[in-house]
């Protein structure tokens, strides 16, 4: 299929400059680009979309520049966002810039990253005002969505002035590479168009230079994509473990995950109408949302992570975890509700320390009533007592109730 249809088809295709970003995209060979601001030193899943886009267009023949936005991370980007930030610090921004760069380098290993400070922090304040901000008028930059509603709520001259910034990238970017497209999520349409308008002034008006934006990702249900109980869904294993990464993936709902799968996973277009199939006459196979989670977790983590987290996940499932290792509990267990003790717990207390049971009778019960598993090993003796020796790895010990329900023990 051709490309453009092809991202028409996956939904990925929110807003186009121009009618003539069709037959570009389709003959391949363009150079285009994407931002991404260091504001935290790890990417979410919804840069993660924004890369996969791009590595669709390198798959087709374009050439990517992947801009780390070390300038624009010290402003800070307005777009849709209610109130001013909070600036970073250089070496904040340092930091991020460095861990999002590895980042970015894992999923798109062969394209080509520049970081937009060598460029922004060499602008002087007289060519700025003079030579760039006198191509702005300023009434219409007041006149964008993405800043409308901070006009009247309260706006810095410094993030204002944010899109003059990402509208020079391009221009840079126009003017050293031939970088002529310039794609990102829908809240960066703004930005995008203001950075053609410096172009076409800059150069002459006929100088060919597009952008697309491609739309937010929504749920079925109305809640916010890309959070977890624990918060935001990142890139970063530090930050989310890759077993949580893939249950989130695998949790996707009936509803939501054709539409995931055409955005996030390269699988081909007869691929996902039979798994489309497939979700409506067997929707307790989960296949669909098996291949999502795999492919995903694979890219971002590597193989030798999914495998880890396939081992966790059949582990919870199945209750038997006794053959886990350390780092496969951590990943499966550190962000269960947890108590921490000294050395050795009796176990009727420490299932009431879990809020696993309400008084010490129902402890009993439970344990006679072989209820009670502890480091995945039924234990039917109400007098038993958890060792720190016997925990994984001297550090966890892990109580289930029933099926599904699990307590982490701590052992300091
Ligand atoms: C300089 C900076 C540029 C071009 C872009 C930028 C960053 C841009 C921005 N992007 C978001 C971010 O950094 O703020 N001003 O978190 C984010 N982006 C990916 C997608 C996005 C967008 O990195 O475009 O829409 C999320 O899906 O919010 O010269």
């Amino acid at each position: 299929m051709k490309l453009f249809e092809d991202l028409k088809w996956r939904g990925l295709l929110y807003q186009v400059t121009s009618e003539d970003l069709e037959q570009k995209l389709n003959d391949g060979k363009l150079t285009f680009y994407l931002g991404a601001d260091p504001t935290a030193d790890s990417l979410h899943v919804g840069h993660l979309l924004a890369y996969l886009v791009a590595k669709r267009l390198m798959e087709h023949g374009h050439q990517p520049i992947l801009v780390i936005g070390g300038g624009t991370g010290l402003i800070g980007d307005p777009s849709f966002k209610a109130n001013e930030r909070q600036l970073l610090t250089i070496e904040e921004s340092l930091k991020n810039a460095d861990g999002i760069t590895k980042q970015v380098r894992n999923i798109l290993p062969n394209a080509k990253i520049v970081n937009n400070y060598d460029w922004l922090s060499a602008l002087n304040t007289i060519e700025f005002l003079r030579d760039i901000g006198k191509n702005f008028n300023v009434a219409y930059m007041m006149s964008k969505d993405s800043v409308k509603s901070r006009i009247d709520n309260g706006i810095s001259f410094t993030e204002f002035a944010y899109q003059i910034l990402q509208a020079w990238d391009f221009e840079h970017l126009f003017r050293r590479y031939n970088c002529q497209l310039q794609i990102g999520g829908q809240d960066q349409w703004g930005n995008i168009v203001s950075g053609l308008e410096l172009i076409r002034k800059l150069h002459t008006i006929e100088a060919e230079a597009f952008g697309f934006t491609f739309p937010l990702v929504t749920k079925a249900d109305g809640t916010k994509f890309g959070k977890t109980e624990s918060g935001t869904l990142w890139l970063d294993k530090e930050k989310t473990s890759p077993y949580e990464f893939y249950q989130y993936w695998i949790n996707t709902a009936d509803a939501d995950i054709i539409q995931r799968l055409k955005q996030f996973s390269f699988l081909p277009k007869e691929e996902i109408l039979q798994l489309e199939k497939e979700v409506k006459e067997r929707p307790e196979l989960r296949r669909a949302q098996r291949l999502l989670a795999e492919e995903l977790t694979s890219l971002v983590h590597g193989e030798e992570e999914l495998k880890k987290a396939l081992r966790v996940t059949e582990a919870l499932f199945s209750g038997e975890i006794k053959d886990l290792d350390i780092e496969e509990i951590e990943m499966g267990f550190a962000h269960l509700a947890s108590s921490v003790t000294e050395g050795d717990h009796n176990l009727v207390d420490a299932l009431i320390d879990l809020e696993l049971v309400k008084s010490k009778r129902e402890a009993r019960e439970l344990i006679s009533g072989n209820a009670i598993y502890v480091n995945g090993v039924k234990v039917s003796d109400s007098e038993f007592i958890i060792k720190k020796s016997a925990a994984f790895g001297e550090k966890y010990t892990i109580i289930r109730k029933g099926k599904k329900k699990y307590g982490v023990i701590h052992h300091k």
